[in-house]
């Protein structure tokens, strides 16, 4: 009996949203504004992406034809987007075919969505409006009234948006988003050399890195032990760990291959890296294999008070009071697992979720604040904070999912917040539209999706 009236009670509270709404949409209308603004998205990591399969009325359209455009301040802007191929393998390719299909990705950043406008108010362009459009309504469903809209016209007239979030500098190895600088150094070892935080110039990181412990075989016969790091892992590779990204920009960068895949966004990196850690041959020599018996990855700062990053403090799931970053040892469990680990700093700071699939083995964190001089060490020779996770034992396929979330400075825990950004992400719903009123299908109940969703969002119907 309740539970029939609190659902009796949820129907009624959406019935007169959607009066509501329409009374507001109504009421614009007399205005003659045609539009309505919801509370905006807050977040900026994290971008919104829709696959090519929820814009079916452009499906085989050039994507040189398609742009995307957002109602602020009563003006249509461009905004900047990108629209990356992906080809039947799931892999992003630089050019597939050049039209949309199911698969291919329409990227774009939640900060830039704009309010709603009705179904009759169009950019101003003879070729947009023979062709649909797309109305894409974004929420954070972490907040459900944030919302915002944006509309992707098919138009190669309009202009597109000059904003870059994003820039890649293949021959430098150097990638530059609107939160962080990252530099690799092929040549010299396998990783990150250097990073910047928040437009300052000054490298905060020493460096990646990596160790790893190997049995080498002769036949079935153990004969010795040998240690890699991330320097002497380049003699091993028959590959070149030059880093291309054939995808660049405006929203996000992508590239890699089988084994690695990069996803870089204004304030956001992802890395998926996937390598074979069972027992192999040694390339080249006959007879003769190798296991893994241990491995870490990690990154070392340099010393804060050097890179003017002082104070630091190292965060994590298992340490959410923190500990300072300065070179003098602190007590952090290695154990259980950490879902995130933070620094965060006075130039700015990074929280890295990790994620890694094993087929047997045992996963640690791993966690280095040790100023003295090592001469057995790479890089400075220091550990300041050297932050990542250690392997013991294993075997199968390893998969390493990492996502580094940049921040600003002295914010203080984030783990929390960053940890829900990553499990939350935005959602879009898209709904065809025609010019001059025509309704094709998906305009008919745009509105009242909208309005459902919102309010099933608010805490007082749950309630
Ligand atoms: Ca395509
Ligand atoms: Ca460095
Ligand atoms: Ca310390
Ligand atoms: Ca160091």
């Amino acid at each position: 009996m309740h539970k029939r009236m609190m659902l009796l009670g949820i129907l009624t509270v959406a019935v007169l949203m959607l009066v509501w709404q329409g009374a507001l949409a109504a009421t614009n209308f007399a205005n003659g504004e045609a539009t309505a603004v919801a509370t905006p998205i807050t977040r900026v990591h994290d971008p919104v992406v829709i696959t090519g399969s929820q814009l079916s009325a452009f499906q085989g359209a050039p994507l040189a034809d398609l742009v995307l455009y957002a109602y602020v301040a009563a003006t249509w802007q461009a905004v900047p987007f990108q629209i990356d191929e992906v080809d039947a393998d799931d892999n992003f390719v630089a050019l597939e075919d050049g039209v949309l299909d199911g698969n291919d990705q329409l990227a774009f950043m939640p900060m830039d969505a704009g309010g709603w406008v009705s179904a009759t108010t169009w950019v101003s362009d003879v070729t947009a409006v023979a062709y649909p459009r797309y109305a894409i309504t974004v929420t954070n469903p972490l907040s459900p009234t944030e919302m915002g809209w944006v509309y992707l016209y098919r138009s190669p007239t309009l202009p597109r948006a000059a904003t870059q979030y994003i820039a890649w500098d293949e021959a430098a190895q150097m990638v530059t988003a609107v939160s962080y600088t990252l530099r690799f150094d092929p040549q010299n070892f396998l990783g990150v050399a250097d990073m910047t935080l928040n437009g300052t110039a000054v490298d905060v990181l020493d460096r990646q890195k990596l160790r790893a412990t190997a049995t080498i075989y002769v036949g079935p016969f153990p004969i010795g032990t040998q240690q890699i790091n991330e320097e002497s892992i380049l003699d091993f590779l028959t590959e070149p760990v030059t880093i291309t990204l054939p995808i660049v920009g405006p929203v996000r960068a992508v590239g890699g291959n089988v084994t690695q895949q990069f996803t870089l966004y204004g304030a956001r990196a992802d890395f998926a890296i996937s390598i074979p850690v069972g027992r192999q041959d040694v390339p080249g020599v006959p007879n003769t294999s190798f296991t893994i018996d241990a491995l870490r990855s990690s990154l070392d700062l340099l010393e804060p008070t050097a890179t003017g990053m002082a104070p630091t403090t190292y965060y994590d799931s298992n340490t959410p009071a923190g500990v300072p970053v300065d070179g003098s040892p602190d007590a952090v469990p290695s154990t259980p697992l950490a879902n995130w680990q933070q620094f965060d700093g006075a130039l700015g700071g990074f929280v890295m979720l990790t994620d890694i699939g094993l087929d047997s083995g045992t996963v640690t964190n791993f966690y280095l604040d040790n100023g003295n001089f090592n001469a057995d060490d790479t890089g400075d020779g220091r550990s300041f904070g050297d932050t990542g996770f250690a392997i013991t034992d294993p075997d199968g396929i390893l998969d390493i999912w990492q996502t580094i979330y940049f921040l600003r400075g002295s914010q203080g825990n984030q783990g929390t917040m960053v940890t829900a950004w990553a499990a939350n992400p935005l959602t879009a719903v898209t709904g065809a539209q025609w010019f001059e009123g025509v309704e094709g299908p998906g305009t008919a109940v745009y509105l009242p999706l909208i309005t459902i969703q919102v309010e099933l969002g608010t805490e007082k119907i749950t309630d």
